[in-house]
């Protein structure tokens, strides 16, 4: 039996092998006030309103035991990660490694660079860091996602059009079939969000497909839930 996800722009077939949740940078420093969004001059709190949601699908993944990565965007203390374009860029009032209020800005190990609380993961999941916007550059989670035999990845978290939108494109040109849950991911800007998700499945899904987290669970329970 197929079992699909009710999906824009056409079901979303699920695989026989188990698909894996990527929650992308829930972390302080994008979410709280003090961190790099706000230090960019952005409305931070936006993007906490998703983090129900984003609960809920993670919570929904661990029930049905199906695999979970949670990214962070850091740099290493020494910054010898982080391309002086990056740490230029913007003329913020705070940049990548100056001192704010959760500590060091976008710096691995600082408390602004931790997952929200209601979000961390658990022993059994992998928590990655990268240093680049797509969650592919510079990492290891091809690897990971070859190694656990992932097909399909459902993807979540901050910002739709920045660092889910680049890895969601990244993960496309490697193969994947890729679900992004519309309530489950946000923007500083509404308008770029929906572009985001007009983009990905124009021409037929020219990205992926996207759906709403209500439905994703709903299939994936039919699929992989023990009946
Ligand atoms: C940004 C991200 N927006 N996680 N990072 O700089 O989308």
């Amino acid at each position: 039996m197929i079992f699909a996800v009710d999906a824009k722009p056409y079901e979303y077939s699920l695989p026989t092998t188990k698909p894996c949740l990527i929650v992308i940078d829930m972390q302080r420093d994008f979410i709280e006030p003090g961190g790099f969004g706000d230090a960019l001059g952005n409305q931070v709190d936006r993007l906490s309103a998703i983090v129900p949601t984003v609960k809920k699908l993670i919570e929904g993944f661990r029930r049905l035991q199906l695999p979970i990565v949670h990214t962070r965007e850091c740099h290493k203390p020494d910054l010898s990660d982080c391309p002086p374009s990056k740490l230029t860029r913007g003329k913020a009032k705070l940049k990548i490694g100056d001192l704010g209020p959760m500590g060091r800005i976008l710096i691995d190990g600082e408390a602004g660079n931790e997952l929200l609380t209601e979000l961390r993961a658990i022993p059994g999941e992998l928590e990655m860091t990268k240093p680049g916007k797509g969650c592919f550059y510079a990492t290891y989670l091809d690897e990971h996602l070859r190694q656990l035999q992932a097909t399909h990845l459902v993807i979540a978290g901050v910002t739709t059009e920045v660092c889910v939108q680049t890895t969601m494109r990244e993960a496309n040109d490697r193969g994947y079939e890729c679900l992004l849950v519309e309530d489950a991911t946000e923007s500083y800007f509404p308008e770029f969000k929906q572009a985001t998700l007009d983009m990905i499945v124009a021409q037929g899904g020219i990205v992926g497909w996207t759906a709403k987290c209500d439905d994703t669970l709903a299939a994936l329970e039919k699929a992989y839930g023990r009946h």
